[in-house]
């Protein structure tokens, strides 16, 4: 349980300079990512009435925070959030907005929102998980994975329950923020992720979003409609975008790197994607609608540790596993560096598949192989020229490709257009010709 609900730790010199009382030393609405002195401040278990938090305050989570239905949490520019570490791990500390509660969390390029692990060490904290009421397949009385009713203390009138019948819910706004360190294990295969998304809406705003060293998932949609733009998956343990549940968003420019002298889960894919844990045919199915990602691995396929060990080696396993009677849409797509590139195992055969350029160490495909429309497999990294490719993507130039067929064949019918910037005319994240957008300072 916790207590201490009040400001735990105060530095004096930021209150002499503001020359105010105790909580008046938050109230400057400070976007600078460089705020030299911050004060401390410990968030309740419940946010019920709108709150706001400064870019000069440090807000610690003892514990489980929920925004509760009807309550906007509003994260200024720059501001940063610690999650301290329990060892109970059904205490794993956590942001939880529920069904019915906004998040507004607009941070900047020059001044990002940071959410982290107090200890600095994956897993150290759970992360940030929104729930909404856009459909899911699984009714809408499902708990979230990665908390447990049964042990975790839910306070009263909170629901830990998603999904509803409201595509275009409106849980806010995640704009400039790094989630770091997340994915504390509450039991086996029940973890939290650094972003965790059940039955959110279509009405949500989700881009410039990075997943850095978290110990699950990066990006985990359970069912709901949630669209994103320019989410960054930075070695996470297991999946870097994992759809499940009924998702169906779109997601445009999305990035999955790799550092292969860490250790991954036990079966690491760029993308996971079911239509559920038992591959049944419950509608809404699962069909993310992915266009413009770049998802690399390592250069052999190869990492330090976990992952799928054969002769004592230990492997990444695919660039794009589609099993389970999920459906997908991927295209204008660049995978490479897993052992295989693709692979359908019991997939719906409700999908679209086509300019993308894919290379596998062992073996393009393992499974099924997809049918689909101008597929490239390229013969290495060098066809279409990326030259330093493995864990470059704060390099300027490393994850550019230049050469065709990357940069031509391009091909957006069928996508929405109100959503998709459809007049990029290269595969994968990048440009060929500018400046890489994860080599700005937001990203870790
Ligand atoms: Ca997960
Ligand atoms: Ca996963
Ligand atoms: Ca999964
Ligand atoms: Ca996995």
């Amino acid at each position: 349980m916790k207590k201490n609900r009040f400001w735990v730790a105060v530095a004096l010199t930021t209150c002499f300079v503001c020359g105010l009382g105790l909580t008046s030393c938050s109230n400057e609405a400070d976007g600078s990512a460089n705020v030299s002195t911050r004060s401390t401040e410990e968030l309740a278990d419940v946010i019920s009435t709108d709150k706001t938090l400064y870019a000069d305050v440090t807000y610690v989570l003892t514990g489980k925070t929920y925004v509760a239905s009807g309550a906007t949490l509003t994260i200024n520019a720059g501001t940063r959030i610690e999650g301290v570490y329990n060892a109970n791990p059904d205490e794993a500390s956590a942001l939880v907005v529920t069904k019915g509660g906004k998040i507004m969390a607009n941070g900047t390029a020059a001044a990002p929102i940071i959410m982290t692990a107090q200890n600095g060490t994956k897993g150290g904290w759970g992360g940030l998980v929104l729930l909404g009421r856009a459909t899911v397949n699984q009714g809408n009385n499902g708990v979230i994975e990665g908390i447990d009713p049964d042990n975790t203390t839910i306070p009263a009138g909170i629901e830990v329950t998603y999904g509803g019948n409201v595509d275009n819910d409106n849980s806010g706004v995640l704009s400039y923020v790094r989630v770091e360190y997340a994915g504390a294990s509450i039991s086996l295969d029940n973890e939290l992720n650094a972003f965790t998304f059940g039955g959110v809406g279509s009405g949500t705003i989700v881009d410039h979003c990075q997943a850095y060293h978290g110990a699950d998932d990066a990006f985990e949609f359970f069912g709901g409609t949630v669209n994103c733009k320019y989410l960054v998956a930075t070695a996470n343990d297991d999946d870097s975008f994992d759809f499940d549940f009924g998702y169906r968003g779109m997601i445009q420019f999305g990035v999955a790197t790799i550092d292969p002298s860490l250790s991954y889960s036990s079966n690491p894919n760029g993308i996971e994607c079911d239509n559920d844990g038992s591959g049944s045919s419950l509608t809404p199915k699962t069909h993310p609608v992915l266009s413009n990602l770049t998802i690399v691995g390592t250069v052999d396929g190869i990492v330090a540790g976990g992952g799928v060990v054969s002769g004592g080696t230990h492997y990444l396993k695919d660039g794009a596993h589609f099993r389970r009677n999920c459906g997908f849409t991927l295209k204008n797509s660049i995978i490479y560096g897993f052992p295989y590139a693709i692979e359908l195992q019991n997939a719906s055969t409700e999908y679209t598949f086509g300019y993308n350029v894919i290379n596998g160490v062992t073996s393009t495909y393992t499974g099924t192989t997809p049918t689909g429309t101008s597929i490239t497999v390229a013969s290495s990294v060098a066809a279409i020229g990326l030259t330093t490719p493995w864990g470059g993507y704060k390099s300027t130039t490393a994850l550019k490709p230049v050469r065709i067929p990357a940069i031509s064949n391009v091909n957006f019918d069928g996508l929405d257009s109100s959503f998709f910037d459809t007049t990029v005319t290269y595969k994968g994240a990048f440009s060929g010709s500018e400046n890489i957008w994860t080599s700005a300072s937001w990203v870790l």
